[in-house]
């Protein structure tokens, strides 16, 4: 029976690490996005903390089924365990990690006015993370990442942060006592669009200025009586 036993546990242990072998594989063949032509989502100051660790320029992208992050710092060597990128979701300060709980990645948080519920944080492979009002952020999931000199790249599935919504998102570097990108405040992905409407170029508002249309009914008046006087011949 112990012999059994043993042969059951070996089994278990074996699938659980080939599980976790494949999802660190697949995690990182995904096909990354050409940036060329997406324009930074924040350009951060340049030379607020030392260069490997100084957040640059950051970018956020999409497809059908993964978020996508780029973020470039000033040195040469971007310091991958030092990143963190905090999405909130819902667009709620009061919900998730907003600086105020001892849990906090960051009580600075605080002047940013997020309520992270999601964090991609790349500090050993890279992970996605869950946040929990009582036991602080939970991992959820590998996530895959690609690094190259002073440019780190991270991905999240959209479906295990809801889907493809308008969020809000920080980046740091260094928590706690870290450099902030933005350095007040957040940023938002998608930017917000244009509501709804037909808008109407400026050439032509220029046709219906006071004089124009003056005219207009003037030409309409003078029609009018012209056809009157036809009539009465
Ligand atoms: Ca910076
Ligand atoms: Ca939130």
């Amino acid at each position: 029976l112990k012999k059994g036993a043993c042969i059951v546990l070996a089994m278990i242990v074996f699938v659980l690490v080939a599980i976790g072998f494949i999802r660190i594989v697949c995690a990182n063949s995904i096909l990354w996005p050409d940036w060329t032509g997406i324009s930074p989502i924040v350009s951060d100051t340049l030379g607020d903390e030392s260069p490997n660790y100084d957040l640059a320029d950051c970018y956020v992208t999409n497809d059908s089924t993964y978020l996508f992050f780029k973020i470039q710092v000033s040195g040469t060597d971007i310091l991958k365990a030092a990143t963190r990128v905090l999405l909130d979701v819902d667009q709620n300060a009061n919900t998730g990690d907003n600086g105020s709980n001892p849990n906090t990645v960051d009580s600075e948080l605080i002047f940013h006015d997020i309520g992270a519920d999601y964090m991609l944080d790349p500090v050993i492979s890279a992970d996605l993370y869950q946040w929990n009002d009582i036991a602080g952020w939970q991992i959820v999931t590998g996530i895959p990442y690609s690094i190259n000199g002073n440019s780190l790249e991270l991905a999240v599935l959209l479906s295990d942060i809801g889907g493809l919504r308008q969020i809000n998102i920080v980046f740091l570097s260094k928590p706690p006592d870290t450099d902030f990108a933005p350095d007040q405040g957040y940023v938002t992905y998608p930017r917000a669009k244009p509501v709804g409407g037909t808008i109407v170029p400026n050439d032509t508002l220029n046709l219906f200025t006071p004089i124009t249309l003056t005219c207009l009914a003037a030409a309409a008046a003078g029609i009018l009586v012209g056809f009157k006087k036809w009539k009465r011949i």
